[in-house]
């Protein structure tokens, strides 16, 4: 008899299309809807875990394509797997690689077999395939497994998509057969179709078909805007059941979020709040602030004054543009933990209103904070 909770999702409460819950993995449990943090290269750039859990992450994002690279999937196995390696022993998905692969590498080559590519850090040869990304991230440990598919570059005419999502869904299966089922572990599939109804809806049955223990929608958030990309949304949703967890990938500013929950999504990831972080550029509840700027070399506020995180508590935005300016590190690594921090709050204030029946009066007065003119 083994300990290890089954992989699961529980729905516990719903306001409108906006649903609360709960992930069971081996690694313990995240609340949903949940923002994961990205830490693409086995770790979240700038920060050690426990700095990391400060900003209340219950849930890590690893990519295939960049560790498969460096330091390899078998050396990360080699060493006890992702959770202990990155010293992360809470829940750890992994994408799949086909959507880095796609966006990174140099030189590659999409057949039905898979995607063959040169690294973009040496230009090495490898072959990614859907058995090879199970086994990559099988040697990885990670709880959530994405299928590889294919991320349909926009925009794409009606044929060009839909050839495209049916590669992915061939791919889809090969992955379901090439997963080891094991308690406490799942794998996603993928919903393709660019913005075309009919084929986002073929993509969905086609996976439920195949079965999987949760369900991304993929190939949004690639130039076509919010406004289409909630049009997909909204005509893609009603096709995912509802007792499975439901994937954005690679989503988003703080105001696709709220939209994005507010159409039934329970998970995200996106760089935006490290990237951004690293960059000065500071996400507060009444908008976005550049920290370099020079209005700020005096102001002895913090950068967000609701905010308890450990930037906010401690420095001022005077002080946060002073360590930009001057290149000192610890400018990015404080606005990282601001901005997690941020999202994270966000995310708690969604869940809080779901459970309340309160989530349309949270959506107004986010727009009305957000919009509210001067910080
Ligand atoms: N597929 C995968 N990873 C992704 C995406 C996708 O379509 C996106 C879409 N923007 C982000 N990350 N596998
Ligand atoms: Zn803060």
């Amino acid at each position: 008899m083994s300990n290890t909770p089954k992989f699961g999702y529980t729905l516990q409460a719903k306001d409108g299309l906006a649903r609360r819950g709960e992930v069971t993995t081996a690694h313990g449990t995240f609340q949903t809807p949940a923002f994961m943090t990205v830490g693409t290269a086995g770790t979240v750039k700038g920060l050690t875990p426990d700095q990391l859990r400060t900003t209340g992450a219950e849930v890590v994002l690893g990519n295939t394509y960049h560790l498969m690279l460096r330091p390899t999937a078998e050396l990360v196995d080699r060493h006890g797997g992702l959770h202990k390696f990155m010293n992360w022993p809470h829940p750890i998905l992994t994408d799949s690689g086909g959507y880095q692969v796609m966006s990174l590498s140099g030189l590659r080559k999409i057949t039905e077999e898979g995607v063959k590519f040169q690294s973009h850090i040496d230009g090495s040869k490898h072959n990614l395939t859907p058995e090879r990304s199970m086994e990559i991230q099988h040697l990885l440990d990670s709880n959530i497994t994405m299928v590889l598919d294919e991320c349909t570059p926009y925009p794409a005419t009606h044929e060009e998509a839909a050839h495209s999502m049916r590669r992915s869904m061939r791919w889809a299966e090969r992955c379901r057969k090439a997963f080891k089922d094991r308690d406490g572990y799942g794998l996603f599939g993928i919903v393709q179709g660019s913005t075309y109804e009919d084929l986002r809806k073929e993509s969905a049955e086609a996976l439920i078909d195949i079965g999987f223990e949760g369900y991304a929608v993929g190939g949004l958030a690639v130039g076509e805007g919010q406004k289409v990309m909630f049009e997909v949304l909204d005509h893609t949703m009603p096709h995912l059941p509802e007792d499975k967890p439901r994937y954005l990938m690679g989503v988003g500013k703080p105001s696709d979020l709220v939209g994005a929950v507010a159409r039934g999504i329970d998970m995200f990831d996106c760089v935006l709040p490290t990237r951004s972080g690293r960059n000065a550029q500071a996400f507060t509840r009444r908008g976005a602030l550049n920290m370099r700027n020079k209005r700020h070399q005096d102001d002895h506020r913090p950068v967000d004054d609701q905010c308890k995180c450990a930037c906010c508590t401690q420095f001022s935005r005077a002080y946060l543009r002073h360590l930009f300016v001057a290149k000192e590190m610890l400018g990015p690594i404080l606005l990282t933990i601001h901005n997690l921090a941020y999202y994270q709050e966000l995310m708690a204030g969604m869940r809080d209103a779901i459970a309340t029946g309160t989530f349309e009066a949270f959506q107004e007065e986010f727009y009305r904070l957000q919009d509210g003119g001067d910080i």
